[in-house]
């Protein structure tokens, strides 16, 4: 009877010291826009499993791929707004809000992995900067491989491109659209398969990897290897949820993030020819353009590039002033 008591108390006591870590516990769920599977994605399951177990279950983290939680086109806002702590978000698409968000994609630019690192090198504070203006704390960012051009019919002549409808995901490709004759609608990656399949999509600028993780083979016969930029993404906390934690809690999310950092970079860039290959065993026909269509894509993002400098801002022009003169 005694004894009994005794493993009582002692569960109890043992009882009350977890709740007590329980009532201390933060679950931060993060929101993000691309399938589960796509390294992304998978890197960020990678961070929030990092911060989860080095800050010994303090701080959970649970990611919410495939635009689950919000929508891609709704993430920078619902973070900002916290109703969502930490979220992840494709920069330019941002662009139309501020010109400043479309460096990365500014076209035929940095259209390597080390002039995509270098760009980002040269301009990541002045992107911390902007995101601190709408109260976030910038994390981390990694690169989308280079950025190609699917098409549903050969893409030969300028007049094979007129009329057709183009999917867009940001201000660049929506006018680099208009420039050649096509219909740019703007469309979420995670809906990009019904709209192939439907035909509100002929054909888009994007990497091998949303090809790939869209199984564009099933709709789309071509895919040209322009490499015109490599668009990144961010990954952002609110700036009130970032208050609230313990220097020690942030100090494990900054170490975190850099990790995450160097291992998305280091993964964009060795699948980036893996992808390439999987549509052509899919059947895919791939290669470059032919040289009056490389002329026409290079003249064209020579337009944008200028239009982009026009309103681009100090920071825009600053960034790309620096990157230019190392
Ligand atoms: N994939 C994303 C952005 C750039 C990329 O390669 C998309 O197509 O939505």
């Amino acid at each position: 009877m005694h004894l009994r008591q005794g493993v009582a108390v002692a569960a109890m006591g043992v009882f009350a010291t977890a709740a007590g870590q329980a009532s201390a516990q933060e679950h931060w769920d993060m929101a993000l826009a691309y399938s589960a599977t796509n390294y992304h994605s998978e890197i960020a399951a990678e961070f929030a499993a990092q911060v989860t177990e080095a800050s010994g279950g303090a701080l959970e983290v649970v990611t919410h791929p495939s635009g689950s939680l919000f929508s891609g086109d709704e993430i920078y806002g619902a973070v900002r707004r916290g109703l969502v702590p930490i979220g992840e978000r494709l920069i330019s698409a941002l662009s139309n809000d501020d010109p400043f968000f479309g460096l990365d994609s500014v076209p035929f630019l940095a259209s390597s992995f080390e002039d995509a690192r270098r760009l980002y090198d040269v301009s990541r504070d002045a992107l911390a900067e902007r995101l601190a203006e709408d109260d976030l704390v910038f994390l981390y960012s990694c690169p989308w491989p280079p950025q190609g051009f699917y098409s549903t019919v050969p893409a030969d002549t300028p007049e094979a491109l007129q009329g057709q409808a183009f999917r867009a995901y940001n201000a660049t490709t929506s006018r680099f659209a208009e420039l050649l004759g096509m219909q740019p609608t703007t469309i979420e990656a995670a809906e990009l398969s019904q709209a192939f399949a439907t035909g509100v999509a002929d054909s888009m600028i994007s990497s091998g990897a949303t090809g790939y993780d869209r199984a564009l083979w099933e709709h789309v016969d071509y895919y040209y290897d322009v490499k015109a930029w490599l668009p990144r993404n961010m990954v952002f906390v609110n700036g009130g949820a970032w208050e609230a934690l313990s220097p020690e809690l942030q100090e494990v999310i900054t170490t975190a993030a850099a990790d995450a950092e160097d291992a998305c970079w280091a993964r964009a860039e060795e699948l980036d020819s893996w992808y390439v290959e999987q549509f052509v065993e899919h059947g895919m026909t791939v290669g470059d353009l032919n040289p009056e269509m490389q002329a026409l894509f290079e003249e064209v993002g020579a337009t944008l590039r200028d239009e982009w400098l026009e309103t681009a801002g100090e920071r825009g022009q600053a960034a790309v002033a620096a990157y230019l003169a190392e």
